[in-house]
């Protein structure tokens, strides 16, 4: 690497925490208007630096099983006892968008990939996070299958609770980014996101979508439930 190239990302990462500091609260009380544009176009900015600063060879940590949480804690924006129960057997997920094969994958076709399995912790940003273990097919191979077009700049994850968040390409092709079918070696579930969730551990936990139904693949970027809220977009750890 170059001088150049050091002091350019030198500059960057200060300059991330500092977006990344002052962005969050203040979107989130609702600032006026001149104020909350610009602190909109600060969290653009850093949403485009946390993206050109991903290494895609950098991993979460990861543990053993005796560091899982127990219990695990449910997040979500409703209570527990509301999350949704989706019957297996009907569920499908549908990848479209910007792909060579637009497919409706069933379980059974989503537990024919490869699964690999990871002790991780889910970090969220409500100030609480846990050690889990989540196993499943890498998106990455998921992808793979339909064609993707790995030109394309986005993934908008759609769920069976109306939740939805999206993800850029780069995280969405990382080797621990993959489509948990099990927790805690069972099928996962309703509280934790039957029949299938999103475990990304490069990035917060609103990310980490529950009961996922639909994968567009685009250029456009969708926001969020929580990212139109203010959340920081990219939310990369
Ligand atoms: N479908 C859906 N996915 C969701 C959420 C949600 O409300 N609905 N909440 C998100 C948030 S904010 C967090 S921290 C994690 C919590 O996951 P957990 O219930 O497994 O702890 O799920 C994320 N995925
Ligand atoms: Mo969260």
């Amino acid at each position: 690497m170059s001088r150049l190239d050091l002091s350019r990302r030198a500059f960057l990462r200060t300059g991330c925490g500092l977006g990344a500091a002052i962005t969050l609260p203040a979107l989130a009380v609702g600032a006026p208007d001149v104020t909350r544009a610009a602190l909109v176009g600060v969290s653009r900015w850093n949403d485009h630096v946390q993206a050109a600063l991903f290494d895609p060879d950098r991993m979460a940590p990861t543990h053993s099983a005796g560091d899982i949480t127990v219990p695990f804690p449910f997040n979500g924006f409703y209570p527990e006892s509301l999350a949704p129960r989706v019957d297996p057997a009907t569920w499908r997920l549908t990848v479209t968008g910007r792909v060579g094969r637009p497919t409706a994958f069933t379980l059974e076709d989503l537990r024919g990939f490869e699964a690999f399995d990871q002790i991780t912790r889910l970090i969220c940003i409500e100030g609480w996070s846990a050690v889990g273990k989540w196993a499943g097919p890498r998106l990455r191979d998921i992808l793979t299958a339909v064609h993707a077009d790995a030109s394309a700049r986005y993934l908008t994850l759609r769920c069976a609770d109306g939740y939805w968040t999206s993800i850029d390409m780069a995280s969405a092709r990382h080797d621990q980014t993959i489509l948990a079918l099990d927790f805690l070696d069972r099928p996962l579930p309703p509280a934790f996101g039957a029949p299938m969730r999103l475990r990304i551990p490069t990035k917060l936990g609103f990310k980490n979508a529950k009961h996922i139904v639909s994968i567009d693949v685009t250029d456009a970027k969708v926001g969020g439930y929580w990212e139109d809220q203010g959340y920081g977009w990219f939310a990369g750890l």
